[in-house]
């Protein structure tokens, strides 16, 4: 799968991708992700990339133009085999399950905006979909776009060690995980769950069961709507109500 980036800030991307389970997959030709400099598809003397937003409110937008060119002459007759993303806080939230639906892609061009924004006609005429990473406001797509990248790329066959490693993490089934730990079994007077030590293998599906439910119904309720339950998971969560 291949990755390409826009963005003023290409440096922002060269550390991340780096330092994680991404430069590995990159090392090992799993994915490639092509960080392309937005000024560099400017035309004029200045190479400006905003400018004042119409009906006025102060902040700055970024211009169309360099985006278009850009997205053009870095896909050239890629573009229809290409999902082409702008990342903002107004798009459409980024789940696992948006992960999964772009781990199929062939091909995916993500947008990085900065300032207050960027200009309608980008979002209206250029791009596929927006996508925002939640409810909060960040200072550009930089940081946006590497977590699609990161989500993504452990998707891929091969990137994960054990295949079938990613299915089965966190909201994969629709809950969240249970405890996990490690040695020692007691640490600073902090025991592990005596029954994680006793071999028992089906006492301990059952309690890591409950305390993925039990976490989920405490910390994310609205988890549960989703989620798949039997009847036995569906009598443990009604003791938990009272
Ligand atoms: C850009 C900005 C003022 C945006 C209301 C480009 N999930 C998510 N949070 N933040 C972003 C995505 C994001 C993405 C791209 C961005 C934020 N900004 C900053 C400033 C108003 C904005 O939209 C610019």
């Amino acid at each position: 799968m291949r990755f390409d980036i826009l963005t003023l800030f290409p440096e922002m991307f060269v550390g991340p991708f780096r330092e994680s389970i991404v430069g590995k997959a990159m090392e090992a030709g799993l994915v490639t992700v092509v960080v392309h400099n937005l000024r560099d598809y400017t035309t004029d003397k200045h190479r400006t990339t905003d400018d004042a937003p119409y009906g006025g409110g102060g902040g700055m937008v970024m211009k169309p133009e360099p985006i278009f060119q850009a997205v053009e002459r870095v896909l050239g007759e890629e573009r229809p085999s290409t999902r082409v993303m702008l990342l903002s806080p107004q798009g459409r939230l980024f789940t696992q399950e948006f992960a999964w639906e772009l781990a199929a892609q062939k091909r995916v061009l993500l947008i990085c905006g900065r300032y207050e924004g960027v200009d309608e006609r980008v979002s209206q005429h250029l791009v596929d979909d927006e996508i925002s990473i939640g409810d909060y406001v960040l200072t550009g797509g930089e940081i946006p776009a590497m977590v699609v990248v990161d989500g993504v790329t452990r998707l891929l066959p091969g990137v994960l060690g054990d295949p079938g490693a990613a299915m089965k993490d966190s909201h994969a089934g629709g809950l969240l995980e249970h405890p996990q730990y490690t040695r020692p079994a007691l640490f600073r007077g902090y025991p592990v769950p005596a029954l994680l030590l006793s071999g028992d293998h089906a006492k301990i599906a059952r309690w890591r069961r409950r305390e993925a439910l039990r976490r989920t119904f405490e910390r994310r309720p609205d988890l549960l709507k989703k989620a798949e339950l039997t009847e036995e998971d569906k009598e443990y969560l009604r003791g938990l109500e009272e």
